[in-house]
């Protein structure tokens, strides 16, 4: 195998002989032929709602931690074929090697994983409805030119064509959220517990969440969200579930610990689900995208899924152990945001605001990862972060305070929301009458798989310039492609806090 996908790959260079993530190389042979067959689907010019839909949840099932059940991969290329009318002819890794060149290759891998994240944010929207037929006419277009000779350049416009698109698809996502369940309000949420038993829904998947709490209505049994799924409470929709007691835990490296304790069942919607410890594997159920062999899985009938098995499984275990009691603010998506635009433009004009950073994008279980809790307690006072995505947990239970009202953590809410955060610094940019670049506003994003890949894409196709990216480099980005990086865009690698806050120019 060879899988260099996410930040975590062997040596920064690529899993040879098993995943860091716990994928084997069996897995990754299954993943690869999904990968060719669906490029072979695309390149035969499949379209249609069917094709569609095929190639989103195909790419989505081989990002990083959501699909360790080779069955369903399996099932998955079988349906691919059957729309094609037989085997076809798969080269997936002779397509992505097809030019011996490496750069080449490299920006292949990149345009490939780009599609990754994409089709994760499509598939989220096409489950509340959303469709955009520009986005999955070019899921299409580019997974077929990867079977294709190209051009650096023509690889190189096809991954700004990919950054384009993924706004599109984000902003195409944002409607699809609010539409179905209002606009994101500034929300405290809990992080301690009650005395009931309850069920733990992980993941992004907020239609999940939805019929969990509709069906577990009445039952006794209180729900809490894990990781990704913590912004969900700041959704209208939910708030009417008085069985939606809080958030337990933190980002999903921390999903084995966390899972153990929480001694009822969980559910895990998407990634990122790890391979699970005897301990809970019991009391894990996947549905969607997500799987693990051997772990129950949860399909929709008609739309509908029942979940009635986990809500028996809960009424027998005990209440979850306390892991912490605190209070989170979240829940400043766009609009949130936008309500206190004149209170935020008012502070950066008093000086009570200095500069923004984003640090959005993902966490990680590297102890490297300690630098972003390190980087956001070291900001000056009058330095405000805003947020998306699971890297928050890297700080925001530090209690960092606010600014005049103005919190020190905008949480705009999971790395499916990054468009809030183009949408707010849009927002800034023509209150002070200038770009995005002109902003008193620095990135600094932690990534750590393909959904942060299709962000970075898009914040270049966007022209955002001189981005940090950490904790380290893509192992699929050769030198010779970070160098275009470096010259176009000005992206910089991580390095000590000192030296990151030297070049963010925020000391
Ligand atoms: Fe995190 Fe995992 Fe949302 Fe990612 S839970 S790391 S970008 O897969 O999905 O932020
Ligand atoms: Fe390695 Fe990441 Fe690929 Fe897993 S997803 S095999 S950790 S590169």
């Amino acid at each position: 195998m060879l899988c260099r996908q996410c930040e975590e790959t062997i040596a920064g260079t690529g899993c040879t002989k098993n995943g860091v993530c716990g994928k084997t190389a069996e897995l990754a042979e299954k993943q690869d032929l999904l990968i060719g067959t669906l490029i072979e689907l695309a390149a035969a010019g499949c379209d249609g709602p069917l094709c569609d839909a095929l190639i989103a949840d195909g790419l989505f099932m081989t990002l990083s931690n959501t699909n360790f059940d080779g069955a369903r991969i399996d099932a998955c290329r079988a349906e691919a074929e059957k729309l094609m009318g037989g085997s076809p002819e798969v080269r997936c890794r002779d397509i992505l090697s097809l030019d011996s060149d490496a750069d080449l290759r490299s920006l292949k891998e990149m345009l490939l994983f780009g599609l990754k994240g994409m089709a994760a944010y499509y598939h989220h929207a096409a489950v509340l409805g959303g469709r955009d037929e520009s986005v999955t006419a070019f899921m299409r277009k580019a997974l077929a030119a990867l079977a294709e000779r190209k051009t650096a350049e023509e690889l190189v416009a096809l991954n700004m064509e990919c950054g384009r698109t993924g706004v599109a698809c984000l902003a195409l996502l944002d409607g699809a959220n609010t539409g179905t369940y209002g606009s994101p309000v500034a929300t405290v949420v809990r992080t301690g517990v009650g005395k009931n038993p309850g069920i733990l829904v992980t993941g992004h998947d907020l239609k999940d969440l939805e019929q969990i709490l509709e069906q577990t209505q009445g039952t006794g049994i209180d729900v809490y969200t894990h990781g990704e799924m913590l912004p969900a409470n700041a959704y209208p929709a939910f708030k009417k579930y008085s069985n939606l007691v809080g958030n337990y835990g933190g980002a999903w490296h921390r999903q084995k610990e966390e899972f153990e304790s929480f001694n009822g069942p969980i559910v895990a919607t998407t990634n990122c689900v790890l391979i699970p410890r005897d301990s809970y594997r019991e009391r894990l159920f996947t549905t969607g995208t997500a799987g693990v062999a051997g772990v129950k899985h949860i399909d929709a009938v008609g739309g509908r899924k029942d979940f009635s098995a986990v809500i028996e499984m809960a009424k027998g275990c005990a209440p979850p152990v306390q892991i912490d009691d605190m209070e989170l603010t979240v829940g400043f998506a766009h609009s949130q945001v936008l309500a206190l635009a004149d209170k935020v433009v008012g502070a950066v004009k008093s000086g009570a605001v200095k500069r923004f950073v984003v640090m959005a994008g993902c966490d990680g279980r590297e102890k490297g990862r300690e630098y972003y809790t390190e980087f956001a307690r070291s900001l000056p006072a009058d330095t405000v972060i805003l947020t998306a995505g699971c890297a928050k947990y890297r700080y925001n239970k530090l209690g960092l305070g606010d600014i005049g009202g103005i919190p020190r953590v905008i949480d705009a809410g999971q790395c499916n929301d990054c468009y809030s955060l183009v949408v707010i610094a849009n927002a800034l940019a023509e209150a002070f009458g200038t770009d995005i670049n002109g902003l008193p506003l620095s990135f600094n994003i932690a990534w750590y798989e393909q959904k942060a890949v299709l962000v970075l894409l898009a914040l270049l196709s966007l022209g955002v310039k001189d981005i940090m990216l950490g904790p380290r480099l893509p192992g699929f980005v050769t030198p010779g492609i970070f160098k275009v990086l470096v010259d176009t865009f000005g992206i910089k690698a991580n390095g000590s806090v000192r030296e990151d806050m030297v070049t963010l120019n925020i000391e």
